[in-house]
């Protein structure tokens, strides 16, 4: 065996993450969609006009929820966001206090916005990741 560096191969989430960013601006219905539509099912622990909160399928946490708008307007990240979508933004930011809430995260949780490849995206439909139930560590990986 030489002793040149061993290449690793990169976590699942990230290889996701690259091959989902290849498809980010085809504007084409992501999964997110189709569990809007109830085509899918999950698990929606909240519901408005403009935004649903649904359990992660893989959870990183004891509570695990994304927060997304029902209808995305050009949303696919947070870095497309324009002017316009200042008042979803907020709509977004207020309902994951209130599914918190819901979840008596009392002694505290973390929200994640994953953007793009290096942030580790891999669903093009902006979504708040809300996650609690345990002692979260600083930095994040
Ligand atoms: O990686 P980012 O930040 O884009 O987050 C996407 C999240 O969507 C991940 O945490 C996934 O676990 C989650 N995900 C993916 C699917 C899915 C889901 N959560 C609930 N239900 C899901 N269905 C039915 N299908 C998925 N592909």
């Amino acid at each position: 065996m030489s002793g040149g560096a061993v290449q690793q191969s990169p976590p699942g989430e990230e290889v996701a993450a690259q091959a989902a960013s290849l498809f980010k601006d085809s504007g084409s219905p992501t999964i997110f969609d189709k569990i809007i539509a109830k085509v899918i099912p999950s698990k929606i622990v909240y519901e408005d006009d403009k935004v649903l909160a649904f359990r992660d399928l893989n959870p990183q946490a004891p509570t695990h929820i994304l927060i997304i708008p029902k209808h995305r307007d050009g949303l696919t990240q947070l870095s497309k966001a324009e002017e316009r979508h200042k008042e979803i933004l907020g709509e977004l930011l207020y309902a994951s206090t209130v599914v918190a809430k819901k979840e008596k995260l009392d002694d505290g949780y973390r929200i994640v916005i994953n953007d793009g490849p290096q942030g580790c995206q891999s669903v093009y439909h902006l979504h708040i990741h809300l996650v609690g139930g345990r002692q979260m560590k600083w930095p994040p990986g």
